[in-house]
């Protein structure tokens, strides 16, 4: 942070306005409320605003999650000089629009994934970001599961050569709230409104993480997605559904225009192959997103359904001894686990959210930019792009080239 944006506080807390108030809104709220009680921050922050198309609704989330206010008109609120940080997480559809204006307006944003839904939006997107980065503003993705302290220590471990040159990875995110052909018709499953289904919603984490944990790029993919149920039931059904938020449940059947499953091989920079499933129709899988990462020396494994465990295969080990140890990832050394529980005392779903919130306020303090950044977020909006592309080129290879960035 600039000492002028310092100055232009009088030391008061960095205020956030969130934008959304969904399923992720809750999940962030809970990381806004809990990081600044359990982790020393350099600068204080307040949940100033929650803002939502629906007054009732939005009022109903700011009293329920801890916002001192609800409003229902975003631009008013990125507009006030009271608020520091704007973050997104409505869906994807209105992530460039928001993004860019609350950039322009000197806001520091954190912005739910995938970064948006197209490459062009997405590029938009970086380069305001990188414009806004010169002004001492800064932008972050909500990858949150970088910061499960098992995924943080995967990649430490793999940057000191525990698994010497990585040969493979194998990544999967699986859940099944799609098998029920009655499951209404949900926004994430409108290309409008998400861009793409399992692809760009659970598939983007593990392109993420892969690109996170072994520092490589995907440069090339080879692909399918497949939708499986064409037609679903438009009703009102929780916070997923299409037709919430309009107050009235409605009849019929709409298309849905986004995949269910997407399968597809990465090539990484080095040449190393991985292999990517992403589908919502992995029957009793709820949310299992996997990751193992294959070398001369090791292997390294992680599963989000047991999220405080590393299990790492050790091929420098005597060949009597060798075999998948369980690392139990919560002792006081492990990334962000110190500010919590003793040794033992596991973590869950939630933390991320606030190692997000640790790590972009502490970015925001010391005026340097937070991982992921938008061009990060670009990246994987290319690799979404380029699995369609080749899903609808009979699974032709389809290089991913880095654009040249606009004159920032
Ligand atoms: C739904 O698939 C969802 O909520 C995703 O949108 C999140 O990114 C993922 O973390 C959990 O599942």
């Amino acid at each position: 942070m600039t000492l002028r944006q310092a100055q232009g506080r009088q030391g008061r807390p960095l205020r956030v306005a969130m934008i959304g108030y969904g399923f992720m809104g809750a999940a962030h709220s809970v990381g806004w409320r809990q990081a600044p009680r359990v982790f020393a921050l350099p600068e204080a922050v307040e949940m100033a605003v929650v803002v939502g198309r629906n007054a009732e609704a939005v009022r109903d989330a700011a009293a329920q999650w801890g916002w001192q206010e609800s409003a229902t008109d975003w631009r008013e609120v990125i507009a006030r000089d009271d608020i520091d940080i704007v973050d997104i997480v409505t869906p994807g559809d209105s992530h460039a629009e928001i993004a860019i204006a609350a950039l322009e307006a000197g806001k520091h944003v954190l912005c739910e994934k995938p970064l948006a839904n197209t490459v062009e939006e997405a590029e938009a997107m970086a380069d305001a970001a990188s414009r806004a980065a010169a002004r001492g503003v800064r932008s972050m993705v909500g990858f949150t599961y970088r910061r499960v302290p098992a995924v943080t220590f995967l990649r430490d471990l793999i940057a000191q050569g525990a698994v010497g040159t990585i040969a493979q990875v194998r990544a999967a995110y699986r859940q099944d709230w799609l098998v029920d052909p009655a499951m209404p018709l949900a926004w994430r499953l409108q290309k409008e409104h998400a861009g793409s289904g399992a692809l760009g919603d659970i598939g983007a984490h593990i392109i993420d993480m892969t690109q996170f944990v072994t520092g490589l790029s995907v440069d090339a993919v080879s692909g399918v997605v497949d939708t499986i149920v064409t037609q679903r039931p438009l009703a009102d059904a929780g916070p997923m559904s299409l037709a919430k938020g309009s107050g009235e449940s409605t009849t019929g059947y709409g298309e849905v225009t986004v995949d269910d499953v997407a399968i597809f091989t990465g090539r990484l920079s080095t040449g190393a192959l991985v292999s990517f499933e992403a589908t919502r129709f992995a029957t009793g899988r709820k949310n299992d997103l996997s990751i193992e990462v294959s070398g001369d020396k090791g292997a390294l494994r992680f599963d989000l359904e047991d999220l405080n465990t590393l299990w790492f295969y050790d091929r420098t080990a005597p060949e009597a001894t060798q075999g998948f140890t369980r690392i139990l990832v919560t002792e006081a050394q492990h990334p962000y686990v110190g500010a919590w529980w003793p040794a033992g005392h596991m973590l869950g779903y939630e933390h991320g959210f606030s190692h997000q919130v640790v790590d972009l306020v502490t970015a925001i303090a010391e005026g340097t930019d937070p991982h992921p950044s938008f061009d990060e977020g670009l990246s994987v909006q290319r690799v979404l792009a380029a699995v369609e592309e080749s899903s609808a080129n009979d699974s032709a290879w389809v290089r991913i080239s880095a654009r040249q960035p606009a004159n920032r």
